[in-house]
């Protein structure tokens, strides 16, 4: 399991000139993303996001901060958040989490899934069937075309993308592994935010939040006013 760690930014000209001088660009790709919630957004709500990227699935669950602890302006810009792939794992998570609620996820059978509906239906939506019996449906999707940079600082990738409901957004990230060094990827993603000439001190809108903001726009304000976005 890695943590995530990035902050998020607007590139105008300046910042994509300066990001092509300092960086290495390593690719332009595209993917499709699926996110999955309740109908009553249990998985959001406790800011945990489920999603399926071109077939793999990922799970994002929010990292525990020191409670009270002072928070600097580069810190607070950035976000955290632990990333499970592993399938088991992410349904072991799922199962936990669920169960707590008080959602029944083991009434829903699994069986009558697969016989109702898999046999007439693609392959993706057979691979979704356990999502369906824990009462997992898509919420949200989207496509992006994401630019891909390294850099030379070590570890540091900045991505920019574009989603085809037509937000552009930039993420200086860094992966560290559990229990890793915390404070020197925010160092990392800090120097970086600098050489690129960033400034601003409030966290830049990602894809789901403006997502969100134009197709549900009472759970966005739900999720705002919880402090989750
Ligand atoms: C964690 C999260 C969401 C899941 C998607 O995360 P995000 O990093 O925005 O998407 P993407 O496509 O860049 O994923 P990557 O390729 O980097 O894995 S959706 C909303 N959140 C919460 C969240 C938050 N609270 N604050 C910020 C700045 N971003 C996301």
């Amino acid at each position: 399991m890695s943590i995530e760690v990035e902050r998020k930014f607007l590139c105008s000209a300046n910042t994509l000139k300066t990001l092509k001088e300092i960086g290495v660009c390593a690719g332009q790709r595209q993917f499709h993303d699926q996110y999955f919630d309740t109908p009553q957004f249990h998985l959001t709500l406790r800011d945990m996001w489920l999603r399926k990227r071109t077939g793999c699935w990922e799970l994002k669950c929010p990292t525990t901060r020191v409670k009270g602890a002072e928070e600097s302006e580069a810190s607070a810009q950035c976000s955290r958040y632990k990333e499970i792939t592993n399938l088991s794992d992410i349904k072991l998570k799922l199962k936990e989490v669920l169960k707590d609620i008080g959602e029944d996820v083991t009434s829903r059978k699994q069986l009558s899934c697969v016989t109702e509906s898999c046999q007439h239906e693609i392959d993706s939506v057979q691979d979704q069937c356990w999502a369906r019996s824990m009462n997992l449906f898509v919420f949200a999707e989207f496509t992006t075309v994401r630019q891909t940079f390294t850099l030379k600082e070590d570890g540091v990738q900045v991505d920019l993308d574009e989603a085809d409901f037509g937000y552009r957004v930039g993420e200086i990230e860094v992966l560290i592994p559990e229990g890793g060094d915390m404070q020197a990827a925010m160092d990392k993603i800090e120097r970086t935010a600098k050489k690129l000439g960033l400034t601003g001190d409030r966290q830049v809108d990602g894809k789901m939040s403006v997502y969100l903001q134009v197709n549900y726009p009472e759970h966005y304000a739900r999720l705002l006013s919880e402090h989750i976005l």
